[in-house]
């Protein structure tokens, strides 16, 4: 857009209107700045305006800054519109619909009052982006709300609701009325002739019982750095807030300037905002129109009440979508719906969910034991025991009784969706919804189209993803999909590894120090060992040249089933997640090492770290090789969704970006010499590291 377009200026009712607009959400394009400086300017010089007032079109305020300009020098900063904004000797009202956030809430901040409707979502966003906010957020709001609940904003990063920003004070008035625009005209007249103005900047009440209490701030800092984890963005953050509250406002925003400058070409916010993009990449199909709208997903059907089935019913409700759970099986019914009320009374226990809400989501799941009763549904989420044959015999009931036009979709983790296409007279309405476990808290939803699938159902199983609080991202139909596929010979690695002497403890403390929340054997206990083993099996069946992984399966026939049976890779202590360390996982690997006659050696931390992503790279080139991924950039968005790879490391491409392709296919090729064709280099990867590329740039080969 035009940057003269970008903001109106107009006088009603002696209140000078000030206009932003940049669809789809008004971030703050180069000019804009400048725009708003210029209206503050011309409204104050002229007698006949009284007061002003700051709105942005089309149902949002403004949702921060460009995020594409990050890196490049700014003319004109957020800090120098909002310091224009602060000191207006007339007074301006902020009249927020929608989006107000980053830069946008600071710019709300720097005026006089705020109005907001229903719809209205404020937050500073930017320390999950690896900066901090840089337009005076950091000063501004300890001063409005007070320093705990500032903290509490601007370290999560989440957006308050209209409700809770009325609470908390930072909007001074929540307006019903059908007109924003007309509501802040007639308020700005009301305060037109209020001196002196309030100003945020000057406010001293709300910091005034933190200053005099060090202790408070110190266990606010405490706690910050408890949630801060790998990140340095919210420690910089609390910094600038202690500066809020413990210096004026001037040298506090200059400490702010500085610290946002140090973030922000800094490897954190690099890799953050490539997450930011790759997430909404991830979203788009190629060659299909941006135009086209799915039809909303209203209510839904989950074959299974397993524990997937039971975590998909569940994060149905959670949106507020009706959800209806099949079991045949009367008994399997009702311990499937104990389990869910099990899992929503525990989040009342915790104090994240209040009883009458706990209620109000379990009525939205009604459990049923035949098909017609779910006939009349949108969806339904296939997710029964991962055997061919089952999944066949439920396609073709589906395919009976659903209504034309249902989108039928499986859960299952490695079937070729064909399969499942092929029981059915309407391939075109089958796809694959792969959600992660547990799948009412993991975000990703890998949407999987098989060889028939229509784009309408990938874009309506992808609404539907969304709707559900879910990031979508589309795999191709093979062994695995994307996600798994990808996954699986890290995982293969971390087995192999402990036959030749490393322990499972070990490995996982290496992935926890990379960043990940629980290392790759704790996270199998949760998911349980013997979801692979049927996998495997089927595997070793097909391909006598299959490298069989002896440690797990022998774990798995010795009922060690990972958290689910009490011990897995770990022991656990009855009504305890925490993971203790078992001889007898020691003593099976000692069998298994010297029944194959492998030495045991030492292993460290880079070679543990390498041997287990770089072998999930190689494999992540020949998904996209394969044309089962759109973009390198999707497998990233799995990786961050799916498996919790850690986000301030962009995803597993961007992250082997930063090792270079080169050496990555160079220790591929040694890999391969020494262990055999498990480690046969990725075409792709050679053609990258050939050309001294990005892998993270890599697309798929167009095919299914
Ligand atoms: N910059 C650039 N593009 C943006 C953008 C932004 N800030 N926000 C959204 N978009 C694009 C997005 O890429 C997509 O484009 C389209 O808008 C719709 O977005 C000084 C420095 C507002 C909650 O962190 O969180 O201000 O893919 O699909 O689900 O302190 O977008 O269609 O081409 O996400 O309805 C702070 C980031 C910046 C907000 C809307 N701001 N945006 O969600 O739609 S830091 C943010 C969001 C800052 C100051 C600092 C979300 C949303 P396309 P969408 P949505």
């Amino acid at each position: 857009m035009n940057p003269a377009q970008l903001v109106r200026y107009e006088v009603a009712d002696g209140v000078g209107v000030v206009t932003v607009e940049n669809p789809p959400v008004n971030a703050l394009a180069p000019g804009m700045r400048e725009g708003v400086i210029e209206a503050v300017a011309r409204a104050n010089a002229d007698p006949d305006v009284r007061a002003l007032v700051l709105i942005g079109a089309g149902g949002n305020f403004i949702a921060g800054a460009d995020i594409r300009q990050f890196g490049t020098a700014r003319a004109v900063s957020t800090r120098d519109s909002a310091k224009v904004l602060d000191a207006s000797e007339k007074p301006v009202v902020a009249a927020i619909d929608g989006y107000a956030l980053g830069g946008g809430l600071e710019h709300a901040l720097a005026c006089h009052y705020r109005i907001g409707t229903a719809r209205a979502k404020l937050g500073l966003p930017e320390v999950t982006l690896g900066i901090i906010p840089g337009g005076g957020g950091t000063q501004r709001l300890p001063r409005l709300i007070g320093p705990e609940a500032a903290a509490d904003l601007i370290v999560s990063g989440r957006h308050a609701s209209a409700d809770e920003a009325l609470r908390l004070g930072l909007l001074d008035v929540l307006t019903d009325a059908s007109d924003l625009r007309a509501a802040a005209i007639r308020y700005a007249r009301s305060v037109a002739d209020v001196r002196p103005l309030p100003r945020v900047s000057e406010r001293g009440d709300r910091i005034a019982a933190a200053a005099a209490d060090p202790a408070m701030l110190e266990s606010l800092r405490k706690s910050v750095a408890r949630k801060a984890r790998h990140l340095k963005a919210p420690l910089e953050a609390m910094a600038c807030i202690e500066a809020a509250v413990q210096r004026p406002f001037d040298e506090g925003l200059l400490l702010e300037q500085r610290r946002f400058a140090e973030l922000e070409n800094a490897d954190e916010a690099k890799a953050l905002r490539y997450a930011f993009f790759a997430e909404r990449q991830a979203a788009k199909i190629p060659g299909v129109d941006k135009g086209q709208t799915p039809q909303p997903v209203r209510s839904a059907a989950v074959i299974g009440a397993g524990t997937m089935g039971g975590g998909i019913a569940i994060a149905f409700a959670d949106a507020g979508i009706p959800v209806k759970i099949l079991e045949v099986s009367e008994e399997a019914l009702t311990r499937g719906m104990q389990r869910i009320r099990e899992t929503f009374e525990a989040r009342v226990k915790r104090g994240s969910l209040s009883p009458a809400e706990m209620e109000k989501r379990l009525a939205r799941i009604q459990s049923v034991r035949d098909y017609e009763s779910i006939a009349d549904c949108d969806a339904v989420v296939e997710a029964v025991f991962e055997r061919i044959d089952i999944k066949q015999q439920v396609f073709g009931r589906l395919d009976t009784v659903m209504k034309p036009g249902a989108v039928l979709l499986t859960n299952s983790s490695a079937i070729d969706i064909d399969v499942m296409a092929a029981a059915t007279r309407r391939p075109e309405d089958v796809a694959g919804a792969h959600f992660f476990a547990p799948a009412n808290v993991m975000k990703l939803c890998e949407v999987v189209r098989g060889s028939s699938t229509s784009a309408a159902t990938l874009l309506r199983a992808m609404k539907m993803g969304r709707d559900m609080g879910k990031i979508c991202a589309i795999a191709g139909s093979c062994d695995g999909f994307a996600a798994n596929r990808s996954r699986t010979p890290m995982m293969t690695e971390t087995m192999l590894m402990l036959e030749e002497g490393a322990r499972p403890a070990q490995i996982d403390k290496v992935m926890m120090a990379f960043g990940y929340p629980l290392g790759p054997f704790a996270v199998n206990d949760i998911s349980g060992l013997d979801v692979s083993y049927e996998g495997r099996k089927r595997r070793a069946a097909a391909d006598p040249g299959y490298r069989k992984l002896h440690v797990p399966d022998r774990l798995v026939e010795m009922g060690r089933k990972g958290q689910k049976t009490g011990a897995g890779w770990y022991r656990y202590e009855p009504g305890d997640r925490a993971p203790h360390p078992d001889p007898v996982v020691d003593e099976v690997i000692a069998a298994v090492a010297s029944e194959l006659g492998i030495a045991q050696r030492s292993f460290d931390d880079e070679e543990i770290l390498h041997r287990l992503l770089f072998a999930s790279v190689n494999e992540a080139c020949k998904v996209l090789e394969d044309g089962k991924a759109y973009r390198a950039s999707d497998i990233d968005v799995m990786w961050l969704h799916g498996f919790g790879f850690p986000r301030h490391r962009g995803g597993l491409m961007y992250w082997a970006d930063t090792v270079g392709a080169d050496r990555i296919h160079r220790q591929v090729c040694e890999w391969h010499e020494k262990y055999g064709r498990r480690w046969a280099p990725s075409a792709l990867l050679g053609a990258v590291a050939a050309a001294g590329g990005r892998l993270r740039d890599a697309t798929g080969k167009e095919s299914t």
